[in-house]
């Protein structure tokens, strides 16, 4: 790597900001190649600043791609010596404690493609300031612990007649040259990086909202006018986040206008900008016809999340960036539970808990490993993770769990009274939850510091002469990059115990059915005792801890589980336990040359699940997806990726043979054919039926193909369509499966949202989607590597969700993720360094594989400069 190395920046290195900025003034004149930027900054000098002493320290502000026009002092104009452009800021000396500064600075938003400070996305202009792209917009102390209120005026052409920013509305008009003119105010002091501002030629939908104190709440959802139809689920979904947020945590909205802007070139879901969030395109607009049930669900999860953030992040936001799980793994723990609310809470819980052990655990024992707060980074972009989020969400949960419901919600009313205003840190956080309760979470703490994923060893012994059963646990977590040593962590495991007869057993002597074991000690035993029958053993219901818990269950204990569970979360664990290993045997088998066996354990377990009609519907289609490849990938020890894709082929094809007619009258009686509604038993119900169409594809007989078929062709709504289209891809002959997409295209070729899944489709089927048809879709009029969303969608897809392809054993995917990463790199620093994830695993594929991953990250390090961004990433891995 040739260039310079990026610093890193260090959590015990924090100091508190020599200057406070109590007012902020800008003044937008909108221009694409040259937008002039005016700011007013109201600077004193902060009394809790620790430098300086007698003499006034310089003020420093950041600064990235700045053209400097102008610095003025109370009025005067800035001689050149006072100040010092340097690299990343500006540094001016100071000499009164007490100034107002103004500085005039000039942006080309046309030219930044790294969509991060102000920018173009199809003609409007938007911002996107987290975490540190307002020094792009003009001079600023541009750090979370620096809040001050903003006074925002645009002005802009008549061509751009919707122009917004934070806060209310406070005055508008036109300038003598006929140019629009808007000033927004927001009266809740904030840190830069929650400002926004957008201008376009937009529609918008209206409603309102009345709080439960009796406010009236202006809500407005800005798109392009193509769009106006398809923005009622998020509305919706609005509504009902509000009415969460009050019923739950006793939060109201705090502005007379709440704002959301849809926006197609995003390089993640969604901006929570107090008052104006920003969203991916993607993350709220839906119809029937255009979005599945899985979109219409993460919208609402999305819109939930980023108004949630009003409180969680905004009202009390971050000290410093090592903090972002303070807001961002308490609002993913949030939104979850709303979603959780809305829907089904075990099905949500089984996509999270999929989520953080296809992806976090993997991030966990990779070279990006970090603590939920981390303690340094070179790029803070890059520590945006499924740890932060994930790990950190379910941090939150175990809290919620050792307190329980009530004391975790005094512990949030403490924590929301006492740090209102303020920018405080994830200590703050955990203190007021013992504060409010009088409860010790000292041990717990560790949490936050220490990375890695624990593994909890269960055994259990049974004393029937005594009727008594006793559970010993033991836990460990293995060392992660700069964290040898791990200590022992606080970890609850919720347990419940089966008879045989499939019944709970009483734990205790007012018989509690399940119980919270408190793991604090590297080993330790828990007795239940007027046990008079040897239990199964239910463990880490509802997944309460995130650890990888061992405990030897049979094939046979397991489809007992599956059956009888209270614990609809663990049904489907016994399930992923079985599969997982009925897998292992597979891959074991294939390596082995030997004749791989049927899947009979699964088979029958899967029978029982289809003959039952009792069953949520949803939780049915998630107990008979098999683990990704990518889960698997992570499961064991070295990574065979022929063994894995000839497994689960193995294993899903024998499955679909053995099951055919089951698969075929589950989908016919869930075929109802009702009009389309993204409601929790709609979607149930959807998911089954399209669960069992896969696996009747899979057989690819041409009775199951024609059913896929008919359910294309009735193109009754997106989730139906797109199941049957991508049955048909994977399974079907390829001139079909070409014929189909085209039509496919040619009815959808207007529509962004349905092409990004056209696109996602092909890249992403095991078939289908060879390197070289991805190819031909980069060069397909409608792909464009300036849009994040395309690039997820082809190269992602492909990447990321599509083991087969990728992992082709020429090593020819590798080397063109490289090539894709290195170009990226020049266009968008962020997203080319999320692309680069799968090649940072080099170390645990097998020889061969191992060497050509290397082989293409050696390619991007040497390839010449780098971002900040694309280098800790790939140096770390390398290193
Ligand atoms: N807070 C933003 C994420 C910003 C990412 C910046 N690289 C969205 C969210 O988590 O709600
Ligand atoms: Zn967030």
């Amino acid at each position: 790597m040739k260039n310079a190395k990026p610093s890193t920046i260090y959590l015990k290195d924090y100091q508190a900001p020599d200057y406070l900025i109590d007012r902020t003034e800008l003044t937008f004149d909108l221009d694409p190649h040259s937008t002039l930027v005016k700011s007013r900054l109201i600077v004193r000098r902060n009394p809790d600043a620790q430098s300086g002493g007698a003499t006034l320290p310089p003020l420093w502000l950041d600064g990235i791609d700045l053209e400097l026009l102008s610095i003025e002092e109370d009025g005067e104009l800035l001689p050149a010596q006072r100040y010092q452009e340097m690299p990343g800021g500006l540094s001016l000396s100071v000499d009164k404690s007490e100034f107002e500064l103004e500085i005039q600075t000039r942006i080309a938003p046309e030219a930044n493609t790294s969509l991060e400070g102000l920018y173009l996305s199809n003609g409007m202009y938007c911002t996107q300031c987290e975490a540190e792209g307002f020094r792009k917009i003009t001079f600023y102390p541009d750090r979370p612990d620096v809040m001050s209120v903003f006074t925002t005026t645009i002005v802009a052409p008549a061509q751009y007649p919707v122009l917004l920013s934070n806060g209310n509305k406070v005055d508008s008009g036109t300038t003598d040259d006929g140019r629009l003119r808007v000033t927004w105010e927001d009266p809740f002091a904030k840190p830069s990086y929650l400002f926004a501002l957008v201008a376009g030629d937009l529609q918008y939908v209206e409603d309102t909202y009345t709080t439960g104190s009796g406010r009236e709440v202006k809500l407005l959802l800005f798109t392009e006018a193509r769009n106006i139809g398809k923005c009622e689920h998020a509305m919706v979904s609005l509504k009902h986040s509000m009415r969460w947020d009050e019923d739950v945590y006793g939060r109201e909205y705090d502005l007379d206008i709440f704002m959301i802007v849809a926006v197609d070139h995003f390089n993640m879901g969604a901006m929570e900008n107090k008052g104006l969030n920003i969203f991916n395109s993607a993350c709220v607009l839906a119809s029937p016809e255009t979005a599945t049930d899985a979109a219409f669900q993460r919208i609402e999860s999305i819109v939930a999340h980023e108004y949630f953030h009003n409180w969680s992040g905004n009202r009390v936001t971050c000290r410093d960036w090592f903090q972002l799980s303070l807001k961002e793994g308490f609002t993913v723990f949030r939104d979850a539970e709303f979603s959780a609310d809305m829907n089904s809470r075990a099905v949500k819980r089984i996509e999270d808990v999929t989520l953080l052990r296809t992806a976090q655990f993997a991030e966990d024992a990779g070279p990006m490993s970090h603590p939920v707060r981390p303690d340094s980074y070179m790029e803070i972009s890059n520590f945006y993770t499924l740890t932060v989020y994930e790990k950190g969400a379910e941090v939150v949960r175990m809290i919620h769990t050792i307190l329980g419901p009530d004391a975790f919600r005094r512990g949030s009313d403490l924590y929301f009274e006492r740090h209102d205003g303020q920018a405080v840190t994830c200590e703050d956080f955990v203190a007021a939850m013992e504060d409010a309760n009088g409860a010790d979470l000292k041990q717990f703490r560790r949490w936050y510091s220490q990375g890695g994923t624990p593994v909890v060893e269960v055994e259990d012994e049974y004393d029937a002469e005594n009727a008594r059963y006793s559970l010993t646990l033991r836990q460990h977590t293995p060392p992660t990059p700069g964290q040898q040593d791990k200590l022992p962590l606080h970890i609850p495991v919720a347990v419940g115990l089966l008879g045989t007869t499939g019944k709970a057993l009483p734990l205790d002597e007012v018989g509690s059915m399940e119980t919270v074991l408190h793991l604090t000690e590297e080993t330790q035993s828990f007795v239940f005792d007027n046990i008079y029958e040897r239990p199964l053993p239910s463990l880490l219901r509802g997944f309460s801890a995130p650890v990888k818990l061992r405990y030897s269950y049979s094939g046979s204990q397991l489809q007992f589980l599956m059956q009888h569970d209270t614990d609809e979360f663990n049904r489907w664990d016994a399930c992923q336990r079985l599969a997982l290993s009925t897998l292992a045997t597979l891959q074991r088998q294939y390596r082995a040359g030997q004749p791989l066996e049927q899947p009979a354990e699964l088979i029958e377990g899967f029978a029982v699940l289809l003959d039952n009609p009792e069953l949520d519907p949803a939780l049915v289609a998630k107990m008979l997806a098999l683990p990704s490849a990518q889960e698997l990938a992570e499961h064991g020890g070295e990574i065979d990726a022929t063994a894995i894709i000839a497994a689960r082929k193995f294993a899903r094809e024998s499955i679909a043979q053995s099951l055919k007619p089951k698969f075929l009258s589950r989908y016919k009686d869930l075929d109802q054919r009702k009009p389309y509604r993204p409601t929790a038993d709609d979607i149930a119900e959807r998911s089954l039926k399209n669960t069992c169409l896969a696996y009747l594809c899979i057989t690819a007989d041409e009775d199951a193909l024609a059913v896929a078929q008919v359910q294309f062709e009735r193109d009754e709504n997106m989730t139906d369509v797109s199941a049957a289209l991508a049955a048909l891809v994977e399974y079907g002959p390829v001139e079909t499966a070409e014929g189909l997409l085209e039509s496919f295209y040619q009815r959808w070729q207007q529509d962004t949202q349905v092409v990004e899944t056209w696109f996602g489709l092909q890249s992403g089927s095991a078939s289908f989607g060879t390197l070289e048809r991805v190819k031909q879709l980069m060069d397909h009029p409608a792909f464009e590597l300036k849009n994040p969303n395309k690039v997820r969608a082809v190269i992602g897809g492909f990447a990321m969700r599509n083991f087969n392809q990728f992992h082709k054993e020429d090593g020819t995917g590798f080397e063109f993720l490289a090539e894709q990463v290195i170009a990226l790199d020049k266009l968008n620093p962020q997203i080319a360094s999320r692309l680069v994830t799968p090649l940072t695993r080099w170390k645990k594929y097998r020889s061969h594989e191992s060497v050509q991953i290397h082989g293409a990250l050696k390619r991007i390090a040497d390839s010449g400069d780098l971002s900040a961004d694309l280098y800790e990433v790939v140096s770390k891995s390398l290193a």
